[in-house]
């Protein structure tokens, strides 16, 4: 085989798409997803605080928990199946399956970056982490502004 990446990449759509089109229950994809973005933001949060300067820099757990961000943020687009803007109490907006293709492209950005600030971490360079941190969050807004209803 000469291409084994093109076969690994090829498996790994076939499974995602197996997945996403695998019949879930609306209120089962609501709890999957809000299962991530709690997770999300239990990492996000205290890299929060410390960039804030709320609490100490510690490069170490920075980069913890960038890592583990950076390997939920491509795990939340498959919570968000047709069907799935009502069955169970949600914050997401209709407008999100009104604008599909949008919304992947917010939540690809979110993946971007996010990847962008685990490599950042590894650096160890606490200007480009933070600095990368805002980025990242910026792309967490940038969604909630228009898909989430905040109270
Ligand atoms: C957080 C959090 C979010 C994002 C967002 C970024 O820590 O819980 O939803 O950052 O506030 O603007």
């Amino acid at each position: 085989m000469r291409r084994p990446s093109l076969i690994l990449a090829t498996a790994a759509a076939l499974g995602t798409a197996a997945i996403a089109t695998a019949a879930v229950k609306p209120e089962t994809a609501i709890a999957y997803r809000q299962a991530g973005y709690t997770m999300l933001g239990w990492n996000f949060g205290p890299m929060a605080q410390m960039v804030r300067g709320k609490t100490p820099w510690d490069a170490a757990e920075f980069a913890r928990r960038a890592e583990r961000v950076a390997l939920i943020a491509p795990q939340l687009l498959e919570g968000f199946p047709e069907g799935s803007d009502t069955g169970a109490t949600t914050e997401a907006k209709p407008d999100i399956w009104k604008n599909m293709d949008d919304f992947k492209l917010k939540m690809d950005d979110l993946v971007k970056q996010s990847k962008l600030l685990a490599d950042a971490a590894k650096s160890g360079d606490e200007a480009r982490m933070k600095e990368q941190f805002k980025q990242t969050a910026g792309t967490c807004k940038a969604c909630h502004d228009k898909y989430r209803s905040e109270d």
